[in-house]
């Protein structure tokens, strides 16, 4: 045990008017809302990468945390004591889930052999752990993007023996993802994309994505893994161009492998700014199309254009987030994961209790912002009656195929007017929705 974290309480809900910033002002955890509990509605996880394996380093500076299982060597001791700080932040910090990558948390590995008994070393360990915590695991994925092997792609890499590689790390990750009970498992494409087209055949890169996503599902069915897979789209960084754009990308990809019904979406705010859509479109393209899965919360910095994985605080962009996740029926398998990181200046273990506090007091206030919403039924009424004309007479039969250009055609020039515009109401929309957050 570390210690680090042993002069800060297990957290407890307060209430708005508390003064104490260890303590919830708005996670009320059990409080019911539209019938399910806020924990229940929002399945929070912890992430195991920004929280105990970052040290704070970035390209100008070395770590500036100085957490004591921080050692010299990334040995099995080392991922223990590891493991025994992150468990002792979890059981205070009180949320029900964490993710890891296999990397996060195992020894460093060099060889196939070494990786194989090194993550298998520590899942045992995480099992223990498990077993007398009420921290469950949300997901698990492998880390196909750090090590050098990696550089010039994951699955998509021109040499199948680093092919073969990823096919170890992501069976032995799945495997232990289910041994573990993990409701889903995550493939972030950081390297499957490329710098420059003039090395790059991209169909046939494509082509081994495909493939590659094919036998992951098909792995997940052999091994009666009940949980989900999701792909995160980003649109780029670490490489120039990534296929797994965004939603709307990941989807035609999905659809092009036959994996609409097996694959998912972990959606993150962040990467939706970054491929130029907003939060609450990602949502609402993924229950367009049937594939909202999770959510990575956090919030980039609106005066840069790259992935600065801050904690989420913005109560407008995260009720409207919400309300869509909650008009498409909430999360099920997936939950609210905080790939977040406190800044580099936020050294202190305190840090990273303020931060998470924060990103649940903030998501539990945009949740019941969100639900007052849904039930006011204001914006949902609006929509319905702005395309209730698709219900009945010829439009329906355009949508079910029962009619043809002809016939639509025809239909205008028997009315013979021009269709007068309709007001889109968008300020008055908006009116309600800041009506709504509070
Ligand atoms: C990177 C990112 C990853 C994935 C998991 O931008 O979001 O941490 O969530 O590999
Ligand atoms: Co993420």
């Amino acid at each position: 045990m570390s210690g680090y974290f042993d002069h800060i309480d297990p957290i407890q809900y307060e209430g708005p008017e508390s003064d104490n910033p260890l303590a919830f002002k708005y996670y009320d955890a059990k409080k019911k809302i539209m019938g399910k509990s806020i924990e229940d509605h929002l399945r929070v996880a912890v992430c195991y990468w920004h929280n105990f394996c970052w040290d704070g380093f970035d390209i100008f500076g070395a770590g500036t945390f100085d957490r004591p299982w921080h050692g010299p060597l990334n040995d099995q001791l080392a991922a223990e004591a590891k493991l025994d700080a992150a468990f002792d932040f979890f059981d205070r910090l009180g949320q029900p889930f964490f993710c890891f990558h296999d990397t996060d948390v195992m020894a460093a590995a060099n060889t196939p052999k070494e990786h194989v008994e090194n993550f298998a070393a520590i899942v045992d360990k995480i099992e223990s752990k498990m077993a007398n915590s009420k921290t469950n695991l949300l997901w698990g994925t492998a880390n196909m993007f750090s090590h050098p092997r990696y550089m010039a792609g994951a699955s998509t890499n021109p040499n199948p023996d680093v092919v073969e590689f990823c096919a170890l790390q992501v069976k032995h990750c799945l495997e232990a993802t289910h041994r573990l009970g993990g409701a889903g498992y995550v493939l972030w494409g950081g390297r499957e994309g490329y710098d420059t087209i003039l090395n790059t055949n991209v169909g046939q890169e494509m082509e081994q994505l495909g493939r590659f996503v094919s036998m992951v599902v098909e792995h997940k069915h052999k091994i009666g893994f009940k949980g989900d897979i999701w792909i995160e789209p980003k649109p780029h960084e670490p490489t120039k161009h990534q296929y797994d754009r965004d939603v709307a990308t990941v989807y035609g990809f999905l659809k092009t492998y036959g994996l609409e019904k097996e694959v998912g979406v972990n959606i993150e705010p962040n990467h939706a700014t970054l491929a130029g859509h907003n939060f609450e479109h990602e949502v609402e393209m993924a229950n367009a199309f049937g594939i909202f899965g999770s959510i990575d919360f956090n919030r980039g910095d609106p005066q840069n254009g790259w992935d600065t994985d801050q904690f989420p605080n913005d109560l407008r962009e995260n009720t409207m987030a919400l309300y869509y996740i909650l008009k498409g029926g909430g999360f099920t398998n997936g939950g609210a994961n905080f790939d977040a990181k406190v800044r580099r200046q936020s050294n202190t273990a305190e840090d990273l209790f303020f931060a998470h506090i924060g990103g649940m007091d903030l998501l539990a206030r945009a949740l019941m912002n969100a639900a007052d919403l849904i039930e006011s039924e204001k914006l949902s009424e609006f929509v319905s009656r702005r395309y209730s004309g698709w219900k009945t007479g010829l439009a329906a039969k355009m949508l079910s195929g029962q009619t043809d250009l002809d016939s639509m055609a025809s239909a205008a020039l028997e009315k013979n007017v021009s269709p007068e515009p309709i007001s889109g109401r968008q300020e008055y929309l908006e009116n309600i929705v800041t009506q709504y957050t509070k």
